[in-house]
């Protein structure tokens, strides 16, 4: 391309207004609102590059998940729905950067390194989570895309996840599914309710639950999806847009203050659940008769659904490669289940949905969760195709058949593209149907070791580089053997710290096995940063 048409690319109203530096993260760019217009102008533009260079569709989400309403923030989907390359972050994170002046130059640099054919058409999908800030910072990245003569369509008021699925249908030509939101809707929803059929309740599972959408917008969703669920589930809906963004509620607020939402009724062992600002994370929640609070993370859902896919794969007489990816911050509790009671692999990854998505795929059948409740489960197409013809196959037993069927089913409730909150609630309603279970048989699978997170505030969360899977520091040196010091004096104390990329703070997660030594062991860990 020419520098002469580049120079349309220039415009004022998205000129770069203030010196901060901001990193693409964990999840794309996240800051203050007021921060992003230009950000979100070169999002647009960049999208634009990748859908040449991929000649393919590309998402471009703007949300800032669970962090507070004034935030906001960008993150671009790759064609096949997985995050940005990582290649490409350092090209995202400078062109953000750059002063207006060395705009177009820096747009030049990267079609000449990329060796990227202008000539490809591009088509960019945007999608917006409800903050109050997000239409504006939409047309900043419309302004982008159609500057560089990308095609964009916009699906408004989205989940991420819902995204994810769209890019994912679009560039396998509708083979993943139909791209369009009833697409999303009437697959996940039929699949459920094939695999439950007429039978609604089953033993100790009741079909009803109470949903605390963290005022964002999986309220819109989950009422969206009313339509198609029809009877055969109900799902009462709490903080469904009146109140603040995830304050006092959502899934981030009620895994890290392990405590319930904010207005939000709670009866003894009333099965209760919550998706974060931009529905991609899930956490089950129940307040039991002596009102104690019960916490159903990311780990638990992992775990369910591990346990229930070994059984039907057993039942049906398949032998997969069956893992599960984890990371630092999943409970002791569960590896230990799963590594030794249930005997399936597991594998610890860095934070980051990235991270595990990639792990995952490394088996045949790869279930990732962080313990925030954000995952998913991946198939290789071959097993699908396997599974396909169990169903079929006349020497295999009628209940063999079955459960292949079932399994088949059920794959169609997963949006395999990223974790999705809604995706991931139907699944577990389906195993808990499917085993007859209330939460309470589920929680009792077994036991959490007590454990809790810090965020604390540094001059600079830089300092701190971590490896192994973030389980340790590298820097500053002496950081480590300080935090080896201290576990070591707790039983089955395990504790470390690293720099969050999605705020600017530290994170610090400690569990033992005594409650009443957690407190003590975090706090002497986090003073070593402090
Ligand atoms: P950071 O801020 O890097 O810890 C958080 C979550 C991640 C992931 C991202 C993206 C924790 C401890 N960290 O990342 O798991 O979900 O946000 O939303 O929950
Ligand atoms: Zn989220």
């Amino acid at each position: 391309m020419e520098s002469f048409k580049l120079e349309n690319i220039l415009n004022e109203k998205y000129n770069k207004k203030h010196d901060g530096y901001l990193q693409y993260g964990t999840a794309g760019f996240r800051a203050g609102a007021d921060l992003l217009d230009h950000v979100l102008y070169r999002m647009g533009l960049l999208a634009v590059l990748r859908s040449k260079d991929k000649n393919a569709v590309i998402g471009l989400m703007i949300t800032a998940s669970h962090n507070v309403e004034s935030d906001n923030g960008v993150k671009l989907i790759d064609p096949a729905g997985e995050m940005l390359e990582p290649a490409w972050e350092q090209i995202v994170t400078n062109l953000a950067n750059v002063n207006d002046s060395n705009l177009i130059s820096t747009i030049q640099q990267i079609i000449k390194e990329r060796n990227i054919d202008m000539s490809v058409n591009a088509t960019v999908i945007t999608g917006r989570d409800t903050r109050r800030s997000s239409p504006a910072l939409l047309n900043a990245a419309i302004a982008g895309i159609q500057g560089l003569n990308g095609t964009v369509q916009d699906f408004g008021l989205i989940t991420t996840p819902q995204l994810h699925y769209l890019v994912v249908c679009m560039n396998t030509n509708g083979s993943y599914g139909v791209p369009t939101l009833n697409g999303y809707y009437e697959k996940l929803s039929k699949a459920f309710k094939h695999v439950r059929q007429d039978k609604i309740n089953n033993g100790q599972y009741v079909a009803e639950l109470q949903l605390d959408a963290a005022n964002g917008i999986g309220a819109i969703a989950v009422k969206e999806f009313h339509n198609y669920l029809g009877t055969s589930i109900t799902i009462d809906v709490y903080n469904d847009g009146d109140g603040e963004l995830n304050y006092l509620c959502g899934a981030d607020y009620v895994k890290v203050q392990q405590q319930p939402p904010t207005n939000f009724p709670l009866k003894p062992n009333v099965r209760c659940v919550t998706v974060d600002g931009d529905a991609d994370r899930v956490i089950y929640f129940y307040l039991d008769e002596n009102n104690q609070f019960h916490l159903l993370d990311g780990d638990r859902i992992a775990t369910l659904i591990a346990a229930y896919f070994k059984e039907l794969l057993q039942e049906c007489q398949l032998s997969f490669k069956l893992g599960l990816v984890q990371t630092a911050y999943a409970n002791g509790g569960s590896t230990d289940y799963i590594s030794n009671v249930l005997k399936i692999p597991v594998a610890c990854a860095s934070t980051g949905i990235k991270h595990l998505h990639g792990k995952a795929l490394e088996f045949d059948i790869g279930i990732y969760f962080e313990a925030n409740g954000h995952g998913s489960v991946l198939f290789k197409e071959s097993v699908v195709q396997t599974i396909k013809h169990a169903t079929m196959n006349a020497q295999l037993q009628a209940s063999e058949r079955e459960a292949a069927s079932k399994l088949l089913n059920i794959i169609d409730v997963i949006n395999q593209t990223v974790g999705d909150a809604l995706s991931d609630m139907l699944l577990v309603e389906t195993i808990l149907h499917a085993k007859g279970w209330s939460i309470i048989e589920w929680k009792k699978m077994y036991k959490d070791l007590p454990n809790k997170q810090l965020k604390v505030k540094v001059s600079d969360k830089n300092v701190i580089t971590t490896t192994n899977a973030e389980t340790q520091c590298l820097t500053p040196e002496g950081l480590q053997h300080g935090i080896d010091k201290i576990v070591s004096q707790y039983k089955k104390g395990r504790s470390f710290i690293r720099p969050s990329g999605t705020e600017d703070i530290v994170r610090v997660y400690a569990e033992c096995e005594d409650t009443c030594d957690l407190d003590k062991l975090i706090t002497e860990v986090a003073l070593l940063v402090y």
